[in-house]
């Protein structure tokens, strides 16, 4: 039992009291990166850096999030809407396999591929001087978002500061060198600075003396190159003895110097490239060049901690974490390293808010990293699972500004969904299939198996309510609307009777990437896609009741909705993934894809209390897809085991996630290979262990597991608009704050039993034992 206590006898509790807060926020190894899964992340939201920490070369490996193949283009297929007809009465008979011939023939986008997201190139830091060299620490600070090179050599010890301003948008490079004790000879550096890029491009030093690397990106497909680039690299201050020549940039003597790099493209929006990369960066630089180093690294501190400072977290301790990361991941048993999971979960809120800010693109599948012309699938935005489960942490680990990218995405896509609705569809609305990439390509690709797939635009719509779930602004909720509404229409318009059950389906579509039989996906109306339509018509309907709005519209979508597919259990007492029960033989009983899980989560339409039967469907497909899976597969399993309320299992799939097979040394998540999708599920996974709010209340410490007996958590948020703080011992919960707005109402249970509690006048309520 647990009991509500007077407000003023509690003590605030100080965000990071009791938390060790550098030994749980630092990545830190005794050498260089040898690969690129070894460097260390950093990004502004737009603007990021791969740091490898080399002695006798620093290597910067630089992105800017717009510099993406090809340019503005249509995929729509002619061919597409008179071949509809067709592919759906193929299915609608049992023609599964016909109606994806039909759909390779007429219905797949051209190209039938998306842009991939391209890198810029290398800034290259090469030192002159002896080899040698003892005493190395590299490290990445989540708490300040610095990553931090030392080492000595000889009698000088040589140190590097790197960060992206998200304040000044550049990044910022601090070289120093200095003698280890006073009285011996005072350590000076040598350096040149060199770029290289794998794009089409040059490199030249300016009038400015600024290191220059110009170029284009590439076209794809049959879609050319539209985007022109630039990255300027430029020395502001140094006490050393900086010249030039035709490409480098050359210091001399110095012991310290700054360096700012700025990057951009000619992308302005989807539709239009005419921007000036080439302005944007000297107007960039002058404004980031009169300030000193403490003053650009002090606003960056500042900026970013207003927003990773809002959680902290403590798990437990142990002597593990003395180790160095990359050691502490080849262990791989959490079990014996508490804190490792604490540093996975503030890590992927340090890659959210690195890689997803306003003004920026959303976080694609490698974030903002990635260091080739042509990464694994794109290093696009799919949307059957991946993009949506980058933004679940989002509003639960209280970084609510991030999601800005995505909606500013969706927002996007509803124009250029909307074309794709009418002339492949002839419909109204708006719709976008399985990816999509910078220019809004909104068509099925990468052939019928994977591609003809009609709701990655209203997954992604979940994103816009749950924002809203998170802060109840009827403001934000009039712009999200139209973009639900529009999404929804398409499906009004397009949804077709199952001529077995007389249910309203969508067709042709596929349950993500699942073969029901050996290479066939197509489908009508598989569970998935009745749950995400089901979800859409609620949240639009509750949306247009909050606003005021649209009376005749939401009675159509009620009654539609009330005619869609119900959840089915199936023979073995699954929950059934297509309208027909063909679990029990489909091809790849451990698919890594869970997609008639949705529901449960990140859906609430099935609950524990709520719906036992259905969740014992849940239970019984998760059993036989089994633990062992990808890196984003296994952080959604993760979740799943979470909302059943099974700590132990869900710990089990955390340590798979944490161990060697699933986590790079820099702690990125392994596909593999590197997907960053993994990483987000995982901090949305370790957050779902302590914290839920799905089923109208708030839980506590609902699948705490027995490996992390003492801890504590500040600042998670929880639906509804509230903001939760927990402290527990032995397992059991020893006191927690919940805040929100005075006088609010708010269920909360713990240890299965449920209390209503009324925040009192200073908005917050705390109740311990
Ligand atoms: C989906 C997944 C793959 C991969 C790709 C980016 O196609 O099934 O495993 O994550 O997205």
């Amino acid at each position: 039992m647990f009991r509500q206590i007077a407000n003023h006898l509690l003590a605030a509790v100080s965000l990071t009291a009791g938390l060790h807060a550098a030994d749980s926020s630092t990545l830190w190894y005794r050498h260089p990166a040898t690969q690129w899964v070894e460097a260390l992340p950093i990004g502004n939201g737009r603007l990021g850096a791969m740091v490898f920490g080399g002695m006798q070369m620093e290597r910067l490996q630089l992105n800017e999030d717009t510099l993406w193949g090809g340019g503005p283009y249509d995929p729509a297929n002619p061919a597409a809407r008179a071949a509809l007809p067709k592919i759906r009465q193929l299915i609608a008979a049992g023609e599964y396999a016909k109606a994806q011939d039909l759909e390779q023939q007429s219905f797949m986008a051209v190209p039938e591929r998306e842009a991939p997201y391209e890198t810029v190139g290398d800034l290259l830091i090469t030192m002159s001087g002896p080899e040698a060299a003892s005493r190395y620490r590299r490290e990445l600070s989540l708490d300040r978002a610095i990553a931090r090179t030392e080492f000595q050599i000889g009698g000088t010890i040589y140190a590097r500061e790197c960060f992206a301003s998200a304040v000044d948008q550049v990044i910022v490079v601090r070289l120093t060198s200095r003698a280890p004790t006073p009285n011996a000879y005072s350590g000076h550096m040598s350096f040149t600075l060199g770029m290289q890029s794998q794009e089409p491009s040059g490199i030249t030093v300016g009038p400015q003396g600024d290191l220059i690397l110009h170029g284009t990106n590439t076209g794809f497909d049959t879609v050319p190159s539209a985007l022109t680039f630039e990255s300027r690299v430029r020395i502001v201050q140094t006490d050393g003895t900086v010249t030039t020549d035709a490409a480098h940039i050359h210091v001399a003597d110095a012991t310290s110097a700054t360096i700012l790099i700025a990057a951009a493209t000619s992308f302005q929006r989807y539709d239009d490239v005419s921007g000036d990369p080439t302005a944007r960066n000297l107007q960039t630089l002058a404004a980031a060049q009169h300030k000193d180093y403490d003053a650009l690294r002090d606003a960056h501190i500042a900026d970013y901690r207003r927003l990773f400072g809002r959680v902290a977290i403590d798990l437990g301790h142990s002597a593990a974490e003395q180790l160095p990361t990359d050691e502490r991941i080849r262990v791989g048993d959490p079990a014996r390293d508490p804190a490792l999971a604490a540093l996975y979960f503030q890590y992927g809120r340090y890659l959210l808010i690195s890689s997803s800010r306003p003004g920026g693109q959303a976080a694609n599948l490698q974030g903002l990293w990635n260091d080739g012309l042509y990464p694994p699938w794109g290093g696009k935005y799919t949307i059957n699972i991946n993009t949506e489960m980058n933004y679940w942490p989002a509003e639960e680990t209280n970084l609510a500004e991030c999601t800005e990218p995505l909606f500013t995405l969706i927002d996007d896509l509803s124009h250029t969904g909307a074309k794709m609705a009418r002339d492949q569809y002839g419909a109204g609305g708006w719709v976008a299939h399985h990816n999509t990439d910078l220019w809004r390509a909104a068509g099925p690709v990468d052939g019928p198996l994977w591609g003809v797939w009609p709701c990655g635009g209203a997954w992604l719509c979940d994103a816009l309510w749950e924002h809203y779930l998170f802060n109840p602004d009827p403001v934000f909720l009039a712009r999200a609307y139209p973009l639900m509404k529009g999404a929804a229409q398409f499906f009004l318009d397009t949804l077709v009777v199952d001529p077995k059950h007389g249910w309203l389906v969508d067709s042709p579509s596929l349950s993500p990437e699942h073969e029901h039989h050996p290479g066939v996906t197509a489908a009508m109306g598989p569970t998935i896609d009745e749950q995400i339509i089901r979800d859409l018509f609620n949240h639009c309907i509750a949306s247009a009741r909050i606003l005021g709005l649209d009376a005749d519209f939401t009675s159509k979508l009620t009654a539609a909705r009330d005619r869609l597919a119900p959840n089915q259990i199936g023979g073995h007492g699954q929950l059934q993934e297509w309208l027909e029960d063909w679990d029990g033989q489909a091809p790849e009983q451990q698919h890594r894809h869970v997609s008639l899980l949705y529901g449960f989560y990140p859906s609430d339409q099935i609950t524990l209390r709520g719906t036992p039967k259905l969740v014992a469907g849940v239970k019984k497909t998760l059993e036989i897809r089994g633990d062992l899976s990808t890196g984003w597969a296994t952080a959604w399993r993760l979740n799943l085991w979470a909302r059943l309320e099974d700590p132990e299992h869900a710990y089990r799939v955390l340590a798979n996630l944490l161990g060697p097979e699933r986590t790079y040394p820099n702690l990125f998540d392994a596909h593999p290979p590197f997907q960053i999708d993994g990483n987000f599920g995982g901090t949305a996974g370790i957050t779902e262990m302590l914290l839920q709010s799905q089923a109208g209340e708030i839980e506590l410490l609902p699948a705490l597991p027995r490996e992390w007996p003492v801890g504590e958590v500040h600042g998670l948020r929880a639906r509804g608009g509230y903001t939760v703080d927990m402290s527990w011992r032995d397992g059991q919960l020893t006191s927690a704050t919940i805040r929100g707005q005075p006088g609010a109402k708010v269920k909360v249970r713990l240890d299965g039993l449920e209390s209503e509690m009324t925040l009192a006048a200073d908005g917050s309520t705390s109740l311990s034992r």
